[in-house]
């Protein structure tokens, strides 16, 4: 596969120089600063293109192009977001940038409770916690039905986890509650959704009329916007070359009340099948479909590698409660060795990123975005790298990187 990385722009403090140093063949990245809905302009997709060149590098997928919230609840003003979203797409093609990840989550992209979870080897990773994340939804968000929800929740999974918000609910502090906030709805979306920025002054109140947009909308409802979206823009897809990629949902399962619909083999299934053309297609991303104890990553991988044109090497690790933490590239439930034979046997071109890394020796001091350090995310792309040469000479397939004087 094409070894990529997740770059935010020219702001990154990870520079474009730094990463060719560590065997990066191509970028991951957005037009950050365009605001969502709005058309992305050729002169901007080319001035970022070409700074990317210099470097002897390709802007290899977008990721992410989002899909306006009013899309997603199928707002009145939703054909005339989805022509421009059209329009940047073909403005993308005319540049030469054909492969697309976006998600179609409601509101919330991923949602996680600590980002700074220490592991037993000192370095920290990023933890979702049942009972913090039910604790924010009924103690600081106050939703409705709220409750309820976490006590069936809970009875599913055999954990009592109405008790544990109260255990704790009598320790909370204010400190602790303004670091859920900013862990649920600050620190993870700015960056990635623009719903939610660092600078918001009133983020729980920004963020329950976002949920209220949703009101009433159910799976189908949701599935019925994805699938007008995806029709919608498939006949510029097929004229222009552009392979869109959706993002598994991060958990994946229902939160906060809304529904989630890329959560699973049936999931997967139906919004291959519904639309079913080679340009509507997946981001195969291993470790958000890890976090789900009912998906088997390799068997989703193997029966979609075909219709994957965009991977995300990651995994995660459950423990016995079901709370979930991101673990080495080299452990957890998603078995990266297994997953990159797949994806190379599939197709050697195939851009892939390293997802999330650890946050290690000093990451934690340099600001960078959550789960995106630099070099906990460099460790693990030495390890995927290995990985590909290893899996690359079994199957015979001519390894791009040899060393550098062959
Ligand atoms: C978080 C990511 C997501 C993902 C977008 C894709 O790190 O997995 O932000 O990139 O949802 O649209």
């Amino acid at each position: 596969m094409e070894r990529t990385w997740r770059w935010f722009g020219k702001n990154d403090k990870i520079t474009l120089a730094m990463l060719k140093q560590i065997g990066v063949e191509g970028i991951v990245t957005a037009l950050h600063d365009v605001p969502n809905g709005e058309v992305w302009t050729r002169e901007r997709i080319n001035e970022l293109k070409t700074y990317i060149e210099q470097f002897g590098m390709r802007w290899s997928v977008v990721e992410s192009l989002p899909v306006s919230e009013s899309i997603k609840y199928a707002g009145p003003d939703r054909d005339r977001l989805i022509d421009n979203y059209k329009q940047s797409l073909r403005n993308l093609s005319a540049e030469g940038i054909h492969t697309i990840c976006y998600n179609f989550m409601p509101v919330l992209d991923w949602a996680r409770t600590d980002l700074n979870h220490p592991n037993p080897n000192g370095s920290t990773n990023l933890y979702f916690s049942f009972s913090e994340f039910a604790y924010f939804d009924i103690y600081i968000l106050g939703r409705q039905n709220a409750a309820a929800d976490w006590e069936k929740m809970g009875h599913d999974m055999g954990r009592d986890i109405m008790s544990e918000v109260e255990k704790l609910k009598s320790d909370m502090t204010p400190e602790r509650e303004h670091k859920l906030v900013d862990n649920i709805i600050v620190k993870t979306q700015g960056f990635v959704s623009g719903n939610i920025k660092e600078d918001d002054e009133h983020p729980i109140e920004l963020f329950r009329q976002l949920r209220d947009l949703y009101k009433g909308i159910t799976k189908e409802q949701l599935r019925e916007n994805m699938r007008y979206f995806l029709e919608a823009i498939m006949p510029t897809c097929e004229e222009c070359g552009m392979y869109m990629c959706v993002h598994p949902d991060d958990p994946p399962f229902p939160i906060l009340g809304l529904p989630r619909i890329v959560t699973c083999d049936e999931d997967i299934k139906w919004l291959l099948s519904t639309v079913d053309n080679p340009h509507n297609g997946l981001t195969f991303c291993a470790g958000s479909l890890s976090a789900g104890a009912h998906n088997d990553v390799v068997a989703l991988a193997r029966k979609y590698a075909s219709r994957s044109w965009f991977v995300h090497l990651r995994s995660c690790h459950i423990f016995h409660n079901g709370d979930f933490t991101e673990a080495s590239h080299l452990g957890g439930r998603a078995d990266i060795i297994e997953l990159a034979r797949i994806f190379e046997k599939q197709n050697p071109q195939l851009p892939m990123r390293v997802d999330h890394g650890m946050t290690m020796l000093g990451d934690e001091s340099r600001g960078y975005n959550a789960g995106y350090s630099f070099l906990g995310r460099m460790f693990a792309m030495g390890q995927v790298q290995g990985i590909l040469a290893t899996v690359d000479r079994e199957l015979g397939i001519d390894y791009r990187q040899p060393g550098f004087f062959d």
